[in-house]
């Protein structure tokens, strides 16, 4: 199939916003029809056809590895307001909690938002959001499952790490905190196993450990169901804030963090609290990310699945358009090779 004249896109128009600190940039017009009769298949003609354009949008000099975009289509379910598919510098992803709070805000100050509560289709299935009177927005995720608790991954530079394997809308391993090696001296590892605070001043070191873990899971062939890579990695550590139950530091799929407390992050952590026994279904979870923001999560039961939510703030900071000049070197942004 052709790419509809793709290269000679010139603009596109945006929206930026930001969601408990982490930023979406919704794309609504501009973007050539997608081919597929679900978003799954969307989704891969994204990235057979238009992956010039994800680049384009979130990689430098236009975006960076921090932002998200997403990219409104028509829905694909009966009773579906729209799809979206995000992505991010390195790829798409599955399903995005902070994207959805700030895709249904950005609807808002369109005035594109005709209810209170739609359904929004997604690659990895319909989920819900609803609109408060506090401005808050509370997505109703698709279905969180653990794949495998107290999972052992053996890091080069870290020794043993265990955690577990969950998923939220995206794979995540959330790793435990770390007591000092038994089958290596603490000594022979250096300082590189002690405990690192969940602070914004160590996003560097954490940064750093999160990759190794997610590099020794890859080369460990440790997965999540059939198969899957896992591409998120959690830290998980106690709360700052005296209203939250606990603090994630969620490094994304290429090398930037989350700065909200993580959507899909919250739902797989709230899988793994209530396979454990830990979180009853209905009970109120406060995740506080590493920025100090929070989503408000919960559990639900649907027939033998378990749904989270989460709910928090987004706020509108950008109404652009990008342009893409035919002679700039870095039209279709950076690759990962540059970046
Ligand atoms: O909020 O689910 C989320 C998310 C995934 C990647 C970045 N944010």
């Amino acid at each position: 199939m052709s790419n509809y004249g793709a290269d000679s896109i010139d603009r596109l128009s945006i929206i930026d916003s930001h969601t408990e600190g982490e930023p979406t940039r919704v794309i609504l017009d501009g973007w050539p029809p997608l081919a597929g009769a679900t978003m799954a298949e969307r989704q891969r003609d994204l990235s057979s056809r238009f992956d010039h354009l994800r680049r384009a949008v979130v990689s430098e000099p236009r975006g960076s590895g921090v932002a998200v975009g997403a990219l409104v289509t028509p829905p694909v379910e009966r009773g579906s307001a729209c799809g979206v598919i995000y992505f991010n510098d390195v790829g798409v992803l599955g399903m995005c909690g902070h994207g959805t709070i700030g895709l249904v805000r950005t609807l808002i100050h369109l005035g594109r938002l005709t209810e209170r509560s739609l359904r929004i289709d997604t690659p990895v299935g319909t989920v819900g959001a609803e609109l408060h009177d506090d401005g808050s927005v509370a997505v109703e995720n698709v279905p969180a499952s653990v794949h495998a608790l107290d999972v052992r991954v053996r890091v080069p530079t870290l020794g043993w790490v265990t955690g577990d394997v969950a998923w939220g809308g995206n794979w995540f391993f959330l790793a435990h905190a770390m007591p000092p090696d038994e089958a290596r001296p603490t000594a022979a590892l250096g300082p590189s196993r002690r405990e690192i605070p969940l602070t914004l001043s160590q996003v560097g070191p954490l940064t750093e450990r999160a990759a190794a873990i997610r590099d020794a899971l890859h080369a460990d062939g440790i997965r999540g169901a059939n198969g899957a890579i896992i591409d998120h990695i959690e830290l998980v550590g106690p709360p700052d804030r005296a209203d939250a139950d606990a603090r994630n530091f969620v490094l994304c799929p290429g090398a930037a963090y989350d700065r909200s407390p993580c959507g899909t992050g919250t739902s797989a952590a709230m899988a793994v609290r209530h396979a454990r026994g830990q979180l009853a279904l209905g009970a109120r979870w406060r995740q506080e990310s590493i920025t100090g923001t929070l989503f408000t999560g919960w559990l639900s039961a649907r027939g033998d699945d378990i749904v989270p939510s989460i709910r928090g703030h987004a706020w509108i900071t950008g109404e652009t358009v990008l342009r893409f000049e035919a002679n700039d070197p870095f039209r279709w942004g950076m690759t990962e090779a540059v970046a």
